[in-house]
């Protein structure tokens, strides 16, 4: 009789790394529970949790390298594989030279402490220019506005919605996201914690979401308008003179750089053009600037838009000018116990241009709507070769159907990934990595993100096969072969790191506490943490200040007939768990929302299939009708798209949003605009 055990760990598959209790026989998964003594999540989790034993389990998930040939895949040796990788990436690299190779890392290189240390040393290897990523597809914008304010674009403040009295949410949905760039387990408790203590939680979205639900007050706004109502909001804070900016006044430059900025943008002069009345704006600012305290907060909605710098510069402006950065239940940087914020000098946006199309470098990657270009034109530096690891953007980037064109031209494309994707079954060979439960895991960047500062490391719950590999050694050898440094095992690196910060705890006091260990609420930490050489606020970055001209033009433009936005939802994950049975049992989830009223007027009713077309695509979904959505506004979850797909669920199947979205709608930090664009809408 196998022995029963329980073992601890954090989920790693979103944001809140929630704490698990993981009860085992031998080596298989009996339950996966909340576990009650995480001192950060308190026993949450959600049904997603449990899909960590299904992965560990799958049978379709690759468990040895394969090769693709003319008649399907062979599995093959890792000996092989790492041979013909190398070989084939040198070649090319000493003919082309190393730009002709292009790197991607998608999103749950995040959540995986191997691949996030170890892909540097991958990359210095091959030394290549060409580096894309999720980032340009996610939170690119808050990014730059980080590194052009704070001196740093890896210095994010977080919402401290544990003590704030007023919590406005601009285009996000953590009741179904579970949080992000605010690592915050149970945000529905939260919610309802900040309106017992009196305070007040406001949310702003062309949708009334399951957070506007349990908000104390929604707004309907129109898509990609956010920026107008920040302006209106910020130009009411200077005219009522409810500027306050605290102890910030004492390091904060370019005030009046901004209050030249918003002038010309009076609630009277956007309301019409929001959504929401020049009264609402008014009153809206004045009880966030009245309240106790109040942090404002933009996530997705306000990144993936065409204004996704001025949202976030405008975001951080209003926090600033009411007192509430850096201070409790405003904005606050967290402490983290291993830091990930490492001096930059001065930071500079666009030191360099992609080859085509000249977008702007930033952080070292460039924008990822620029890949298909650099793949499919020919010249000095064309991409050649590709490596991918955790991502599918065929599925996650502006006009997905445009790279997977691409992809098919490339000389040699080799992707670690687990499974057989849209975009991985373009690679010549598929490097699988061990995974999930087989894994040790550190959160080097959620607990730099979380609205509490704690640390945890997540010892392995199931061994892995013998002959499998952690990712952190797959790039190892890579990175070995191609001439540069060889694997390190990520404990090491952490447990050094742990050591040099603040607390200077270490790898074995966290292994003696499975379940977390918690470090204090968020603490005031400017203007130390502010990275600046001059330690010093920049409130008024050229760059956004610039793209005004844009918005002056934008304000002009009447809205299309149909306006496209996004949706996530709890049982989801990006593009890859639609395969996992226990999560996509129900109805299908890949549905276009509208309002009822838009759906009578395409003489259209719930079910009733849809040919949505935009610039670059066309596709064809189920309607879904719902008196949620803001007139004019389809929402569309990505993600999906898996029709060739064996392996995905039936129900999970869907088509592309990334069909729709354009490569050549971009942001000016080079984020892409995934929402708020034009679609045209007619019944099949
Ligand atoms: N279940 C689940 N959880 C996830 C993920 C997942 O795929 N599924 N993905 C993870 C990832 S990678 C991320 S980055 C986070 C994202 O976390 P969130 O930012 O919370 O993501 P969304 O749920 O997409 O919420 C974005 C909201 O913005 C609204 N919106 C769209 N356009 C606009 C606009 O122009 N203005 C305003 N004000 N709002 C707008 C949408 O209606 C939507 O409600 O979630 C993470 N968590
Ligand atoms: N229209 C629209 N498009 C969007 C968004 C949107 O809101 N609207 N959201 C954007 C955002 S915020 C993001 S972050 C991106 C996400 O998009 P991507 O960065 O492309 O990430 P995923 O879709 O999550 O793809 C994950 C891949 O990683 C693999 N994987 C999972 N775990 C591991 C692991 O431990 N190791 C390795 N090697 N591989 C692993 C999976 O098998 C899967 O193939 O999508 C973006 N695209
Ligand atoms: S909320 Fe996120 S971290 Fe928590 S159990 Fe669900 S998927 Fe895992
Ligand atoms: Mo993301």
């Amino acid at each position: 009789m196998p022995t029963m055990t329980i073992k601890y760990r954090a989920c790693n598959l979103c944001e809140a790394i929630c704490g698990l209790e993981i009860e085992l026989e031998g080596n298989v998964v009996k339950s996966i529970r909340g576990d009650a003594k995480d001192p950060f999540s308190k026993g949450h989790i959600c049904p997603k949790a449990t899909a960590l034993a299904d992965m560990n389990a799958d049978p379709n998930r690759l468990r040895t390298p394969v090769r693709r040939t003319a008649t399907g895949w062979e599995s093959i040796s890792w000996q092989e594989a790492f041979t013909e990788v190398a070989s084939k990436l040198e070649a090319i690299k000493s003919r082309d030279g190393a730009n002709a190779i292009a790197f991607f890392i998608g999103n749950p290189a995040v959540h995986n402490a191997g691949t996030l240390l170890s892909m540097p040393n991958l990359i210095r290897a091959v030394g290549s220019r060409n580096r894309f990523s999720a980032t340009s597809v996610d939170q690119l914008p808050q990014q730059v506005m980080s590194g052009l304010m704070l001196g740093n674009p890896n210095l994010l403040p977080v919402p401290d919605i544990t003590r704030t009295k007023y919590w406005l949410i601009l285009g996000a949905n953590p009741l179904e996201s579970n949080g992000s760039l605010m690592t915050a387990p149970d945000v529905k408790n939260h919610l309802k914690n900040i309106q017992a203590r009196g305070g007040k939680v406001v949310v702003i979205d062309p949708r009334k979401t399951e957070t506007a639900k349990a908000a104390s007050e929604h707004f309907f706004i129109k898509p990609a308008s956010d920026a107008f109502l920040l302006l209106a909001m910020i130009h009411t804070l200077f005219s009522e003179n409810l500027v306050k900016m605290g102890k910030l006044e004492g390091f904060t430059d370019g005030i009046e750089e901004l209050r030249q900025a918003v002038r010309p943008f009076s609630p009277e002069r956007v309301a019409a053009k929001i959504g929401i009345s020049s009264d609402e704006i008014k009153r809206l600012t004045r009880e966030f600037s009245s309240s106790d305290s109040a942090v404002a907060y933009g996530r997705i909605g306000l990144s993936i838009q065409k204004f996704g710098a001025v949202c976030q510069w405008l975001v951080y402006a209003l926090n600033m000018l009411t007192g509430n950065f850096d201070r409790a239940g405003g904005m606050m940087f967290p402490a983290p116990a291993f830091e990930t914020v490492r001096s930059k000098g001065d930071w500079a946006f666009g030191r360099t241009t992609t080859r085509v199309r000249g977008l702007p470098e930033a952080n070292g990657e460039f924008p990822v709507a620029a890949l298909a270009e650099e793949i499919l034109t020919e010249g000095q530096d064309q991409v050649r070769a590709f490596v991918i690891t955790c991502g599918n953007p065929v599925l996650s980037t502006p006009n997905g159907k445009n790279l997977e064109t691409a992809l098919e031209s490339l000389e040699f494309m080799v992707a670690i990934d687990p499974y057989i994707t849209e975009t991985t079954r373009h690679a010549h060979i598929i490097l699988p990595p061990a995974m999930g439960l087989e894994t040790e895991h550190y959160d080097v960047t959620f607990l730099s993100l979380s609205i509490q500062n704690s640390a945890k490391y997540s010892q392995v719950t199931v061994p892995k096969a013998e002959d499998a590999m952690f990712d952190w050694e797959i790039i190892g050898e890579l990175s070995k072969r191609l001439g540069g440094e060889a694997a390190k095992n990520p404990a090491e690196m952490i447990d050094a790191g742990l050591k040099r910060g603040r607390y200077q705890l270490s790898l074995e006091q966290l292994r003696e506490n499975p379940h977390g260990i918690h470090l204090g609420e968020l603490t005031e930490q400017c203007p130390e943490r502010i990275q600046n050489p001059e330690k010093r606020i920049r409130l008024a970055p050229s760059l956004v200040l610039n793209d005004l001209e844009r918005l002056e033009n934008d304000l002009e433009q009447p809205q299309a007939e149909f306006v496209l936005i996004g949706r996530r939802e709890l049982r989801s994950n990006n593009s890859w768990m639609h395969h996992v049975g226990r999560l996509n049992r129900d109805q299908p989830r890949c549905t276009a929302l509208m309002h009822p009223d838009d759906a009578s007027s395409l003489g259209a009713k719930s079910g009733s299939s849809l040919r949505i077309s935009s610039r670059v695509g066309l596709i064809t979904i189920p309607l879904e009708t719902s008196a949620d959505m803001a007139r004019g506004v389809v929402s569309i979850p990505h993600g999906y798209g898996h029709a060739m797909r064996d392996d995905v669920q039936p129900h999970a199947k869907g088509v592309s949003i990334n069909d729709l979205t354009d490569d050549l709608e971009l942001d000016v930090s080079g984020n892409a605009a995934l929402n708020g664009i034009a679609v045209q809408i007619a019944l099949a």
